[in-house]
């Protein structure tokens, strides 16, 4: 072979290996630039403040559009309804679908809900489904609220949009109020808004309660581990509480048995780790519910509710969700934070009857 082929061929292979080198280096530098965008999308979020409450047209968003490098922050955008009927006194609140949500999750995505209530008058709170990993998720779910016409004009809708997590508290991603009385109650409303910075002023933080499920069809026995509680609201003078938790079964929205941890003294965020098992049997199963209490114990006078939730064949939102969990992972432990509601707003959803007659009980 002439010496020149053999430099031609070296040549050539010098070449290619160095196109290969250039090739990864562009890879590894673009991927280095998206990072940090991201991350800077990240600052922006932490930094900067409230964005307005703006209407904009009904228009689907080209999500390209979403400039992460502006130093406008980004919350996302909520599509609802608003529509009232005045017949039965009935204010509908539709909640459609989001988009642009801020990312709340590392890897960059969301896990979001919506809790819908009224205020000032809060009977009940309402929430969607949950949207595993997505920014833009279409809830298309409608809440009705009785309401007479003249309160109203005097309270507000209030939509916010949660990221869930199944091992820490939910993170609130925005929220948007809409005032009713300036709402024109001759259409259907339906509007995109941007989100705006939750208000730190109304929620009643009553804390959050961790517990785990478990069911086993075959033996007909369900247990509840009460983990821990954290955040309980302070009930004695000093700021702080003895806190036990109830755990309660209905059968058929009727009481049917209870147990008790133990209490734990002068703390806010009580470890119980204290496991209780019922035996509730398959067909059983399908028509209980589960409430969970927390309680501060008074020595000298009543004792306290201090938070309650419920879950079960009437729950919704989260609380079904841990259920259903429990249920398609037989024999399995499913453990859950969740957040406290009042005692008022679990009754108003949850009205139990009295206790079941004792002949029931018995098997025979
Ligand atoms: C919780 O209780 C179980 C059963 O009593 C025990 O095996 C486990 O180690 C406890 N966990 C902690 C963290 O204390
Ligand atoms: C909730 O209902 C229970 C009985 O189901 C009752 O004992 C309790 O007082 C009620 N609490 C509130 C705040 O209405
Ligand atoms: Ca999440
Ligand atoms: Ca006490």
């Amino acid at each position: 072979m002439p010496r020149w082929a053999i430099y031609t061929i070296f040549a050539a292979g010098v070449l290619l290996i160095l196109l290969c080198c250039l090739c990864i280096c562009i890879k590894c530098c673009c991927k280095g630039k998206k990072k940090k965008r991201q991350q800077k999308t990240g600052e922006n979020i932490n930094l900067k403040g409230v964005n307005g409450k703006t209407t904009t047209a009904l228009v689907q968003p080209d999500v390209a559009d979403v400039d992460y490098g502006s130093t406008k922050k980004q919350r996302g955008r909520l599509l609802y309804s608003l529509e009232y009927n005045a017949a039965l006194s009935e204010l509908i609140v539709g909640v459609k679908q989001a988009d642009s949500l801020m990312a709340m999750d590392l890897g960059g995505s969301s896990d979001p809900y919506v809790k819908v209530y009224i205020c000032p008058d809060k009977p009940k709170t309402c929430e969607t489904k949950v949207f595993r990993h997505t920014l833009n998720p279409v809830f298309n779910e409608q809440f009705n609220f009785q309401i007479s016409k003249s309160s109203l004009l005097k309270s507000t809708a209030v939509m916010k949009v949660f990221d869930f997590n199944r091992f820490s508290k939910h993170n609130i991603i925005g929220e948007l109020r809409v005032q009713l009385c300036n709402v024109d109650w001759n259409h259907v409303i339906e509007e995109w808004q941007d989100l705006a910075e939750p208000a730190k002023f109304e929620e009643e933080e009553l804390g959050e309660i961790c517990f785990s499920l478990r069911y086993v069809p075959t033996a007909g026995k369900l247990t509840v581990v009460i983990l821990e509680a954290k955040n309980l609201k302070s009930m004695d003078i000093g700021g702080s509480s003895d806190p036990y938790v109830k755990v309660q079964l209905a059968l058929d929205k009727r009481k049917w048995k209870k147990r008790k941890t133990s209490i734990k003294k002068k703390t806010l965020n009580p470890y119980y780790n204290e496991s209780f098992t019922f035996d509730v049997s398959f067909e059983q199963i399908q028509r209980v519910n589960l409430v969970v209490s927390v309680w501060d114990h008074d020595a000298m006078t009543r004792n306290d509710a201090m938070g309650k939730i419920f879950l079960g064949c009437d729950a919704t939102g989260n609380q079904l969700r841990h259920w259903a969990d429990m249920l398609s992972n037989p024999r399995r432990p499913v453990a859950q934070w969740h957040s406290l509601l009042s005692a008022q707003q679990v009754n108003s959803t949850l009205s139990l009857k009295k206790k079941i007659p004792l002949h029931s009980k018995l098997p025979f």
